[in-house]
């Protein structure tokens, strides 16, 4: 049942992380994008949880506006938008609660072109390297995020 007052936390996913499980699994492990949000709605709370992805740069800052109006908090994986998207950077930057930016591999131990984020500016927090088990520390981080904006008010 969800939380009468509070909005759900969206968790996006950016491209190719529909072939979770099968792409790269020496990098990705081989945790489907199923799992992945099965993981996220185990860790939400009675606010729920909106879990998306898509291999558009324009679904997704549509799904980021959306989530803007009507979330209380931002699970993001930009995937490759991440280190040139400065539409997702721009759309992000409007975003006003919690926010984690999310990879599943450390993007920093990584080739150079994955050093640097356009995200993490603009993030609350980032993790990197955790696997795709983090995805459920970063729903309950969140929560936790919002329980504490919700104290301080
Ligand atoms: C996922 C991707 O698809 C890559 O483009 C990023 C990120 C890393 C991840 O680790 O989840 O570089």
């Amino acid at each position: 049942m969800p939380h009468p007052t509070l909005n759900p936390i969206h968790v996006l996913n950016g491209p190719n992380l529909n072939r979770l499980g099968l792409r790269e699994p020496q990098i990705y492990g081989r945790t489907t994008l199923a799992e992945v949000e099965a993981l996220c709605h185990a860790a939400a709370g009675p606010e729920g949880l909106v879990f998306r992805q898509t291999n558009s740069e324009e679904q997704l800052i549509d799904w980021i506006h959306e989530a803007i109006d009507h979330s209380s908090a931002l699970l993001i994986n930009p995937a490759a938008f991440t280190f040139y998207s400065m539409a997702v950077m721009d759309a992000l930057k409007m975003y006003p609660h919690p926010m984690i930016e999310f990879h599943i591999s450390n993007i920093h131990k990584r080739e150079e072109m994955y050093h640097h984020s356009l995200v993490s500016g603009v993030a609350t927090a980032v993790m990197a390297g955790t696997g795709a088990r983090g995805y459920g520390h970063a729903v309950r981080m969140l929560r936790e995020m919002i329980a504490e904006r919700a104290s301080a008010a």
